[in-house]
């Protein structure tokens, strides 16, 4: 990636010198020059501002000195080599009017192959190089945050270091980006080291135990908890208040199919990492959109996005017998009770004559079965209906 920065105080930038972005920059993974937009301006002063049209406090800078800087950043890129001769930069402007930064769009402009950022200073920039940039460039104008900066150089290394750690190979193991806070909505769980007891405080038990399974389960229930206490407004509706009634339910149709394959994927991938199988999570979209038709497939929405889902019909083969199946969350969702919900939704479907619930699942989803028994079903013996899985019943009490 090709990074170029244009200040009047290129000093500023000098941090980007060091650690990892400093090392991807020797190690060629990362192109990072800087400009000082002194340089063009050529009166005795390098004046690059004046004083506000309409009057007013401070000073704003020049328009011309910014045209030739960028003029500039655009030819000197060009010239580098397999650049195309008509390439442009994407040019990032900080102030304290512009879109929120966040790591979505940290992770957007990751994939771009030229950035350049322009840094103003005083009151800002003269609006018509807003303009003059935008007849030549893509122009985003970006907020680090709502507070009053003095300048765009500190936002600058935010968003440069944010954008640069997800390049490949700029962090050593990519892994650990994945479970990092704002990466999948919610916040980081709680981390400890050597020594087990300090200052007569214990590292919690279960990260001394060696179980995994237990482990991912307590970091995850520590992200959920810290987000809720925390940036409540990163939860989505349904965890932050609570249950389906705050999603749009609808019976599925072919056009929910793509969506089901998301959201069937998402949720049996850790059952492939369990058994090396994907299961459901193969399914091609004729057979998502097969499933919809021989059953009574329900999804779950909030703007848009498929949240949970379900599906149900009489079993066919076991007599007055509901099949419950496809109970599904969306991953960020999990672990707050929507999965509960779903099932005893789904027995609430059945028809008066159903003596019977059905349910199939892995014979080691610890977490599926766990809940399975506590809503009162039992494992049947033997293999269930595909290999590696488990069939479970409950009797249908009458209400
Ligand atoms: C660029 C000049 C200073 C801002 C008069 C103070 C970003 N989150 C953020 N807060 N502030 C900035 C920012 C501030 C800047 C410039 C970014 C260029 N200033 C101005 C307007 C009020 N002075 C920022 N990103």
């Amino acid at each position: 990636m090709r990074l170029d920065v244009v200040s009047i105080f290129p000093e500023y930038l000098a941090p980007l010198d060091l650690s990892l972005i400093g090392k991807a920059r020797r190690d060629g993974l990362l192109d990072l020059a800087v400009h000082d937009l002194r340089d063009f301006a050529h009166d005795r002063h390098r004046t690059v501002d004046d004083t506000p049209y309409g009057g007013g406090a401070g000073m704003v800078m020049k328009p011309g000195p910014w045209a030739e800087a960028l003029d500039h950043v655009v030819t000197q890129g060009r010239s580098r080599d397999n650049s195309a001769v008509d390439a442009v930069p994407t040019l990032i402007i900080p102030g304290p009017g512009g879109e929120p930064f966040t790591q979505q769009i940290a992770r957007e402009l990751a994939d771009e192959p030229w950035l350049a950022f322009a840094c103003g200073r005083y009151e800002g920039i003269d609006e018509r190089v807003y303009e003059w940039a935008g007849e030549r460039m893509p122009v985003r104008v970006l907020s680090l945050g709502d507070y009053v900066l003095n300048g765009g150089e500190v936002a600058v290394l935010a968003m440069v270091e944010a954008i640069a750690r997800l390049l490949p190979g700029v962090i050593g193991n990519a892994e650990s980006l994945i479970e990092e806070s704002h990466e999948d909505g919610l916040l980081e769980y709680p981390v400890y080291t050597k020594p087990a007891e300090w200052d007569g405080r214990a590292v919690p038990e279960v990260l001394l135990g060696g179980n995994h399974q237990a482990i991912a389960k307590w970091r995850h229930e520590q992200r959920i908890q810290r987000t809720a206490a925390r940036r409540p407004d990163l939860l989505p509706p349904a965890a932050a208040t609570g249950g389906l009634a705050e999603l749009e339910e609808r019976i599925a149709t072919p056009a929910d199919a793509p969506d089901l394959q998301v959201l069937t994927r998402a949720c049996w991938a850790p059952e492939f990492a369990r058994y090396g199988m994907f299961g459901a999570g193969e399914e091609d979209l004729e057979t998502v959109r097969d499933g919809i038709q021989e059953w009574d497939t329900r999804v779950w929405r909030k703007d848009g996005k498929l949240l949970a889902s379900l599906r149900v019909r009489p079993h066919p083969e076991h007599e007055a017998t509901w099949q419950i199946g496809r109970l599904m969350v969306a991953p960020y969702l999990q672990g707050r009770g929507l999965g509960r919900e779903l099932l005893s939704y789904a027995e609430s479907l059945a028809p008066e004559d159903v003596r019977s619930f059905w349910l199939n699942t892995g014979a080691k989803s610890t977490e599926n079965l766990r809940l399975y028994k506590k809503a009162g079903y039992r494992v049947r013996p033997g293999e269930g209906e595909f290999p590696g899985t488990v069939d479970l019943t409950k009797r249908r009490v009458a209400t």
